[in-house]
């Protein structure tokens, strides 16, 4: 039988359209993580006294999820968790890192750079580290700081290497100190003092901002940080061009890489205290430097969508946009954040925030847009940011052994919009470790204060077990436990067998 020439072209055109889709799809993938914003710190999530024009465009155009979790309430612990798709708590030394902490992700383990890499993506990561570098004996500021993200996949990177308010006070790019001068070494010392700067403890009058608690050690531009520096004053940032400077080099990032797919970790320092943005900021938002922060960070998310749609990339790239924990206003530094709160409510209807075992701790903000593929939309599906890992490598085609990733699930389907369903349970390490389990919470026992000194922040200890229904009490109000004993002896046993296996995937 002879097959004409045209049915034979639509023919194979229908076997490459077949083949095609079931490629793995590459399109590029931008993460932004931003620091210590709370679940109703932007207008998408229900605040009122402040405009985010730009991430209401990314929960315009995307999924708008609900449900979703930082797996920790506190910074390193959750960008541990991220990278490496484990619980942070199943390791010891994940705690909040000092600004000269040795890497604290085992470079044989795989990460989202390290599996994005092998599915032929470019990776890079600009901003916000605080996961330690160097060795045993932490970081060579001098020399050459390995092992850190380039040893852990990233093909770039350029990062403020704890917090902005830990020394030292310079960014590093790949292994080195940017714009350090050799015949003026850095000292770093987190015990006690190095060299002769002047420290916010014995020189309160040199603060351009003074602090509320701790921040009393070295003073690098006015302000008194965590940790004791000296010397390599000309690699010294600049508080308020931070946000100029990190944007800049995502933006050059994106255009170098435009015609492969990319993966981009994009680390806000925004808005983390010291809150000093650029003074085109300052004052802006009638709530003080931790509004003006929230408008910086505002911004830079629209240049960074700006740039994706000068180089047309925007249709085939995913936008995430995160936090790593909830919100605090008084962290340490007296900014008048509290004074000019002006009725904002940063973690909106939750309880607790930054440290805290109740929602406010790790429910955040999360936005999932990806225009060619996904359809605009919000989601109440339980969600971790620990889950991207398995949903990166779905969506990569590439399978995990055993040993990877132990606590991310594949959430691919969740997340494009193509299921309702997300995780059956999560744990999240705030104050005390918790289970969410459907609509149920329960927070294992533990010491502490209720509230917590100086932040003044619920924590959600408690030396009784508390069980929460979330579907009828989000703000965690009503402890349900003594009226329900078998369903705490359940939650609290699920909790235990998790942290005995060492894993959440069989
Ligand atoms: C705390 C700091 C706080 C912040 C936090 C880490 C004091 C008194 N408080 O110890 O200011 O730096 O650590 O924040 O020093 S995180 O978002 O990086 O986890
Ligand atoms: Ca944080």
């Amino acid at each position: 039988m002879r097959i004409p020439l045209l049915s034979l072209a639509s023919l194979l055109a229908l076997l490459f359209s077949i083949t095609a889709r079931a490629q793995p799809s590459r399109p590029n993938i931008v993460f932004i993580y931003t620091d210590d914003l709370g679940y109703a710190d932007v207008s998408c999530y229900g605040a009122v006294k402040i405009k985010t024009p730009h991430i209401d465009r990314l929960a315009a155009s995307g999924i708008r999820f609900t449900n979703a979790h930082a797996s920790s309430a506190t910074c390193t612990p959750s960008r541990y968790s991220f990278l490496t798709g484990q619980y942070a708590w199943r390791r010891k030394g994940t705690g909040i890192a000092p600004g000269n902490a040795a890497l604290i992700i085992d470079t044989a383990v795989t990460t989202v750079p390290a599996l994005l890499k092998k599915a032929g993506y470019t990776t890079g990561v600009v901003g916000k580290w605080h996961l330690g570098l160097g060795g045993a004996e932490g970081p060579d500021w001098n020399g050459e700081i390995r092992p850190g993200p380039l040893e852990l996949g990233f093909d770039e990177s350029f990062i403020i290497p704890a917090t902005l308010d830990r020394v030292p006070c310079v960014y590093v790019e790949n292994r080195r100190v940017v714009r350090l001068d050799p015949a003026d070494p850095i000292l770093v010392n987190y015990n006690q003092p190095v060299g002769n700067w002047p420290t916010g403890r014995e020189h309160p009058e040199l603060l351009r901002v003074k602090s509320s608690h701790g921040h009393d050690n070295t003073i690098i531009n006015g302000i008194g940080r965590i940790g004791y520096m000296t010397g390599g004053r000309a690699a010294l940032w600049t508080d308020q061009d931070i946000a100029d400077t990190l944007t800049a080099r995502a933006e050059s990032f994106i255009a170098a890489h435009r015609t492969e797919p990319f993966f981009l970790y994009f680390a806000t320092a925004d808005i983390h205290v010291p809150r000093d943005p650029h003074p085109r900021f300052a004052g802006k938002s009638g709530m003080g430097p931790r509004g003006d922060a929230i408008l910086q960070l505002d911004w830079w998310v629209g240049r960074i969508m700006a740039t994706l749609d000068s180089l047309q990339l925007t249709s085939n790239t995913i936008v995430i946009f995160s936090s790593d924990n909830g919100p605090v206003l008084d962290d340490g530094y007296q900014d008048n954040a509290v004074e000019q709160q002006n009725g904002h409510l940063p973690a909106g209807t939750l309880s607790g925030g930054k440290y805290s075992a109740f929602e406010g701790g790790t429910r955040i903000p999360f936005l999932f847009s990806w225009p060619k593929a996904v359809k605009p939309g919000s989601s109440k599906a339980l969600i971790s940011q620990v889950d991207l890992l398995a949903s990166f490598a779905a969506l990569t085609g590439q399978s995990l052994s055993p040993a990877d990733a132990p606590d991310s699930f594949d959430m691919l389907p969740v997340l494009l919009g193509k299921r309702e369903k997300g995780r059956e349970d999560l744990v999240e390490q705030g104050a005390s470790l918790s289970l969410i389990s459907g609509d149920w919470k329960y927070i294992a026992p533990s010491k502490g204060p209720a509230v917590l000194p100086n932040v003044h922040i619920a924590s959600g200890h408690n030396e009784q077990p508390q069980l929460y229904d979330l579907r009828n009490d989000l703000a965690e109000k009503n402890n349900l436990a003594s009226r329900h004993p078998e369903r705490v002896k359940t939650m609290a046993a699920r909790l235990e067998a998790l942290q005995q296996k060492g894993r959440s995937r069989e």
